[in-house]
């Protein structure tokens, strides 16, 4: 496996830009990708969120089997995590994910009503990139309403969206992705929370080929027609004959190809592909 390689300044740059809104907060809505669950937490901003009430939403279900959704879910709960699997685009969703935060808040708002306070919850959408959080905010409040506060540059202070009984950071708190465990960050790599521009696809493409191979073995052969024998790099330059990437002089073209896999995994053209359903050592 090649290594995925990351710069600490970019993480203590990332913690001390959300700081100041954690601050902020009641509590949290963490989003993590279905696909990789697990790879989605960044255990050294672990303690961030500094023990507020927090929901996971599982998203992107959709992108893995019924069967598999149950399984994080289980695997979740079992570390007492409030959890809710969702579609980030729909509506469904976005009233559960509502319900759910003020359920997560009942107590606490109970207590603040026995001592006379009447307090609205603040509440921010934080996960690594490309989980859905911009998305999960569209749907819990409507875009008209996300637009409605002052221009940029003209207010100082934050704006929230006030829906009922709450208020929602309208910008989402982005975290680092963590670079610790490096089959995490592989499959971070595979679902597009990593800037591809970082990552040498090419070998990524490699990793990933040896990975489904042995946990998907049909995406690959139902999608491109190749058999799964000999090496990864086989069954890579097989999928560029398949495909037609090749260049002039019958030179395989690797990084087309890369490309072309990675597309096809992120837009589930490979299938229903869950590459964790618990947590990885
Ligand atoms: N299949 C699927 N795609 C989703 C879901 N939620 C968001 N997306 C897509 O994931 C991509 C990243 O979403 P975005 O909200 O921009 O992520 P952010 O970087 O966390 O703010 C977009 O292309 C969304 O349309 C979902 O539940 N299922
Ligand atoms: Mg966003």
């Amino acid at each position: 496996m090649q290594p995925i390689q990351w710069f600490p300044g970019h993480m203590t740059k990332a913690l001390r830009m959300m700081e100041e809104n954690v601050k902020l907060c009641d509590g949290f809505i963490y989003v993590l990708d279905a696909r990789a669950p697990f790879a989605c937490f960044n255990y050294k901003l672990g303690n961030l969120l500094n023990g507020k009430p927090t929901l996971y939403l599982i998203n992107k279900s959709d992108a893995v089997t019924e069967r598999d959704v149950g399984l994080i879910v289980s695997a979740l709960k079992a570390e007492g995590k409030r959890v809710l699997a969702t579609v980030g685009t729909n509506a469904k969703s976005g009233k559960a994910v509502y319900n759910s935060v003020i359920d997560m808040f009942k107590e606490k708002i109970e207590r603040n009503l026995s001592k006379g306070v009447n307090k609205t919850m603040r509440v921010m959408v934080c996960g690594i990139p490309n989980t859905g959080k911009s998305t999960v905010i569209n749907t819990l409040c409507g875009k008209k309403q996300a637009m409605t506060g002052d221009k940029a540059g003209v207010t100082k202070g934050k704006q929230w969206i006030k829906l009922s009984g709450l208020e929602l950071l309208d910008t989402p708190g982005t975290m680092p992705p963590s670079f610790e465990n490096q089959i995490y960050a592989h499959h971070l790599a595979y679902i597009g929370s990593i800037n591809d521009g970082a990552l040498d696809i090419q070998s990524l493409a490699l990793d990933f080929i040896e990975e489904l191979s042995v946990v998907y073995p049909n995406a690959l052969t139902d999608r491109y027609g190749v058999d799964l024998s000999g090496a990864p790099i086989d069954v890579y330059e097989r999928i560029c004959k398949a495909r037609g990437f090749m260049l002039r002089g019958g030179e395989y073209d690797y990084e087309r190809c890369a490309k072309c896999l990675f597309d096809d995994f992120r837009k589930q053209r490979l299938g229903k592909i869950c590459l964790e359903t618990k947590p990885i050592n």
